[in-house]
């Protein structure tokens, strides 16, 4: 439990240290495959891949193929893509067996916790959640 609340007091360190940059982010390199990732799903929007730090016994990440940094930098315009990603979430815990259902969160920003400022939704399943989260 120690180890778990260390864990994520470090996450959140992480998360508010980190900001929007006009920099490449390590998802762009990991859309253009520069360097490696567990790449499940790819569609001409989106692709998907494991959390390289899972919470869960299933943790993927869906994340557009554009360089979109957060949700609350969305607009009218990106509506179509972010339906597109949930229904590619969708498929993709089908993919991983999540019959019995999962959680779908995106961090948004710093009291959001985000740390790496590239749109992504996390797919966490295969255990029982709980609510409320941290
Ligand atoms: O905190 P937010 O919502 O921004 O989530 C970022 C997520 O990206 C965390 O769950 C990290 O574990 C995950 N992450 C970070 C890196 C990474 C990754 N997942 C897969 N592969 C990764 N690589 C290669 N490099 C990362 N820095």
């Amino acid at each position: 439990v120690k180890f778990v609340i260390i864990k994520m007091a470090g996450e959140v360190e992480k998360a508010q240290k980190a900001g929007e940059t006009k920099e490449d982010t390590i998802f762009m390199k990991i859309v253009r495959k520069e360097i490696p990732a567990d790449i499940f799903y790819e569609d001409e929007k989106c692709l998907a891949f494991n959390d390289i730090s899972p919470q869960a016994p299933k943790h993927f990440l869906v994340i557009p193929k554009v360089p979109i940094s957060q949700l609350s930098k969305c607009g009218d315009s990106d509506a179509e893509l972010l339906g597109h990603m949930m229904v590619a979430a969708k498929k993709c815990a089908e993919m991983q067996g999540l019959g019995n259902g999962y959680r779908l969160v995106i961090n948004d920003g710093k009291d959001g916790a985000q740390s790496v400022y590239h749109l992504h939704m996390h797919v966490l399943g295969g255990r029982q959640m709980g609510w409320p989260p941290g």
